[in-house]
This record gives C-alpha cells, sequence and structure tokens, in this order.
C-alpha cells in the first residue's frame, strides 16, 4: 500500500466503503468526519450528483481516444475552462494524469524550454527543503522530505532553498509577517551554480505535505523577482492549493505572484478520477512553436497514454462548474476565518510546538517521543478515527484540509475530538 505502515495496516485495517457528503461509512457502518477531503482531493463532498453524472454519460458516449495526435472537443474545453481559475497570463495547458506527472511535465518543460532558446546548460532545478513534488524522479530530487528520498539513490541534479518555518514564524495565524529575506537564499545559490546553469525553481506557495506552511509575507514576490532578474523560471506546485483550497482560486491568486508554469492536480476532478495538468505562460507555448521543423514534426516530445483521458475531462468540467455555481471558492475564504481561530486554540493541547493555516488547511506540530519522532501524530490521528474523524498524520504533523462544505459546527466537533486525542498522547 502506498505511503502506509503496511504492516500495522495488516494488523488492523481501516476499510472505507462508502461516502456521501463530507462523510465517510467504513466497513462496520461507522461515519467519520473527513477532515482532509479524501487526500486534498474532494473539496466538494462525495459522490457529487453532477460529477458522478458526466463520468456516467462519458463512459457511454467515448470512453477513450488516443491522446497522441487525436484530440477530443472535452479536452479543448476543459483546458479554456481551467484558463479561467488561473491568474492572467497562465493560458496553455497540458493535461497529465496526476500530480507527480505533472510536476515531471513541468521540469521537462523548464529544460526544454532554455535548450529551445539556445540555452542548454540551463538545467540544474532548484525545489526548498520540506517541498513535496510527488514521487517520480524528477520531483523526488526537487523535493525536500529527506524519507522520500534518501532510500532511492541519485536524481537529477538540484539544490534547495531552506524552509521557511522561524521561531518568528511558529503559531501565525496565516502568512507568517517575517521571513520575506529567506527568499534571499536564491542569491547564494546562483552564486554558487550561477544563473546560466539554472533552469527553473519550483516552490509550493503553500507547503501541503509537509505540514501546511504559508509563506511569509512578501517571501513569494522576492522570489519571483529574483528570478525574473536572472532568467530563471518560476514554477508554483499547486496540486493542493489551486481550485479553492486557500479561499481563493489558486495560490498565485491568493499571495499575487504569477509563475511561469503551474503544476495542478486533485481538486481539479474532485478527486473522482485521476488528472493532472501544466499551466504555461503563452510565450513558453510560442517559443515550443517557434522552430523551422516540418509541421508534422513533434515540438514537445511528451505525454502519457492517458492525457486529457476523456473520463477525466468530463469530471474536471462538472467540478469546475459546481465550484462556480455554488460559490464554494468565497465559501471557503468565509468559513476559513473560524477555522483560524479554532485551530488555534489548540495551542494549549500538551506537546503542540506549532499551528500553521491558510484558508481550510492547517498543520499542527507535536513534540516527539525521544527517539520516535512520527509516533505522536499516528497516535493522534488513530485515535482520531476511533472517534469518527478522519485527520492526515505524517512526520511529525497532522494536517487537517476540510471539505469546502463544512459548516461552523463540524469545525467545532472535530476541534474538541483532536484537542482530546491530543491530550490523551501526553506522556
Ligand atoms: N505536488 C504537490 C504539491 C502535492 O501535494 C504532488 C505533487 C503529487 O501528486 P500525486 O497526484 O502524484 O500524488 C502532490 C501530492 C498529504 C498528501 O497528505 C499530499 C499529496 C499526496 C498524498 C498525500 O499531504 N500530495
Ligand atoms: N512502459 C511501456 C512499455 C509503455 O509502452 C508505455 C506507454 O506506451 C509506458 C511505460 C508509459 O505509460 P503511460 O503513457 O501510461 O505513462
Amino acid at each position: 500500500m502506498p505511503f502506509t505502515g503496511n504492516r500495522q495496516f495488516k494488523k488492523d485495517p481501516r476499510i472505507i466503503s462508502s461516502a456521501s457528503g463530507a462523510y465517510y461509512f467504513d466497513q462496520r457502518g461507522r461515519k467519520i468526519f473527513d477532515g482532509l477531503s479524501g487526500l486534498w482531493t474532494c473539496g466538494l463532498g462525495h459522490n457529487i450528483p453532477e460529477i458522478n453524472d458526466a463520468v456516467a454519460q462519458q463512459l457511454k458516449t467515448l470512453d477513450y481516444s488516443p491522446a497522441f495526435q487525436f484530440g477530443h472537443e472535452k479536452s479543448f474545453q476543459l483546458a479554456e475552462q481551467i484558463t479561467e481559475f488561473m491568474p492572467e497570463g497562465l493560458n496553455r495547458v497540458f493535461f497529465t494524469n496526476s500530480g507527480s506527472d505533472a510536476v515531471e511535465t513541468s521540469l521537462k518543460m523548464a529544460r526544454a524550454y532554455w535548450r529551445a532558446k539556445g540555452q542548454p546548460n540551463k538545467t540544474i532545478l532548484i525545489g526548498r527543503q520540506k517541498g513535496y513534488h510527488g514521487v517520480n524522479y524528477g520531483g523526488l530530487s526537487v523535493g525536500g522530505i529527506p524519507n522520500n528520498k534518501i532510500p532511492f539513490g541519485d536524481g537529477l541534479t538540484s539544490d534547495h532553498l531552506t524552509h521557511t518555518i522561524t521561531d518568528a514564524s511558529l503559531f501565525s495565524k496565516g502568512q507568517p509577517k517575517q521571513g520575506a529575506g529567506l527568499a534571499d537564499e536564491l542569491l547564494e545559490l546562483i552564486k554558487q551554480h550561477d544563473a546560466a546553469a539554472i533552469a527553473a525553481v519550483i516552490v509550493e506557495p503553500v507547503a501541503g505535505s509537509a505540514g501546511v506552511i504559508p509563506p511569509p509575507v512578501g517571501y513569494l514576490d522576492r522570489l519571483k523577482q529574483i528570478c525574473s532578474d536572472n532568467n530563471i523560471l518560476l514554477i508554483f506546485d499547486e496540486v493542493i492549493c489551486a481550485f479553492g483550497r486557500l479561499g481563493t482560486k489558486t495560490g498565485a491568486e491568493a499571495f499575487g505572484v504569477t509563475p511561469d508554469i503551474m503544476t495542478i492536480a486533485k481538486q481539479v476532478t474532485n478527486g473522482a478520477i485521476p488528472l493532472g495538468a501544466a499551466v504555461v505562460r503563452q510565450e513558453i507555448y510560442d517559443t515550443f512553436m517557434d522552430t523551422d521543423a516540418p509541421d508534422y514534426m513533434l515540438e514537445f516530445a511528451h505525454g502519457y497514454t492517458y492525457s486529457a483521458h476523456p473520463v477525466a475531462c468530463a469530471a474536471g468540467l462538472a467540478t469546475l462548474n459546481v465550484i462556480e455555481q455554488q460559490q464554494l471558492i468565497p465559501r471557503v475564504a468565509q468559513t476559513s476565518l473560524h477555522f483560524e481561530s479554532s485551530v488555534h486554540q489548540l495551542k494549549h493541547a500538551s506537546n503542540v510546538t506549532d499551528i500553521r493555516n491558510y484558508g481550510l488547511a492547517a498543520g499542527i506540530t507535536l513534540a516527539p517521543y525521544e527517539n520516535e519522532p512520527a509516533r505522536r501524530p499516528y497516535e493522534v490521528a488513530m485515535k482520531m478515527w476511533d472517534k469518527g474523524f478522519y485527520v492526515r498524520y505524517g512526520g511529525d504533523t497532522v494536517q487537517l484540509g476540510l471539505p469546502f462544505i463544512v459548516d461552523q459546527q463540524e469545525i467545532d466537533l472535530l476541534m474538541t475530538a483532536l484537542d482530546e486525542c491530543i491530550n490523551a498522547s501526553s506522556k
């Protein structure tokens, strides 16, 4: 099983049988609140009739069509609709199957872009400590979670900025006020490697997997400025951030910084069918198209058998329609105010060493047991499961990614349970 303690799971399996709205039902018929929207995927809640109907209809119309050399209408329609959610200037879409594939696609685009511009030596990729960019070798290379990398050996040539959690950032509500200057580390990396050798910088606007780390005020602006000054592409990995999680259409919108490339996945289909994409600026697209080669030749030799799968595109179109029609993004912005004040009350629970939040996402760091840093979050999450709440645990944090449809009472019940479970693990 993926990212699972397999031996523990087999002793005590947690089998989910069905779902409705913000709740799962397990094999024993227990009702369980979905405190992570699946895996950050299902913000709209589960079994949304519009999405399920679109998928069923698509399977009766066109189940699959070849992704290479042929197209289908919904792929172009979905690309247009995704563009509506993007900041101005990000208007070209390349479909993938997952977030990991979207990341690989963005890194390959960055290198191929510089080659097409006559600068083939710009290949180094810069990520950030605690970054998560999926599990393929490119994403692992720029990723910054050591346990995910160490077993797997060499990757691509890369380097890393430090993460943005500092003493001054602890228990910040939303963006930390201090820390913009951490972006200047990029200047140091440029000195070491030379801008002429660096293709791109990739960061999550709010780092998700490592425990929800919002950027310090001004940090992303500074990163963007340094990238522009030095001819380095800026990639925002918005696999978790995009399509409402932050109370905005994207992280780029939330923080007022537009990258050159954005990767998306997860919420774009509400998790119903896998789909990801890399979205780029017109000028990047034009750089590939502006070639003297005959027009039947490939401009970008890359793609997946299931790129723009018709069933995934149908799910994506339905999902984005529901987000707009039900005004879910303003709803997230509104609900996040109550969420912020209630999650920060956990500060008083035992062993809580930091709490971070943005939109309907939060991370709670717990002090480790001696020599067992990952045990306490695991214990808390298992106690929560027993009480009827699904929350995510990983490393030294517990993470929350609430459904966009959550109400205040559900937030209060979740926090009361979390407070009890954290305190119960206090020895
Ligand atoms: N980039 C980012 C920023 C992600 O969060 C990926 C890439 C990879 O996407 P795929 O679809 O290949 O898994 C992700 C995925 C968690 C959690 O609980 C986060 C992810 C996946 C599973 C669990 O934090 N992020
Ligand atoms: N491996 C083999 C042998 C293949 O033929 C293909 C695709 O044709 C792949 C891997 C890649 O699969 P996908 O396009 O689904 O990523």
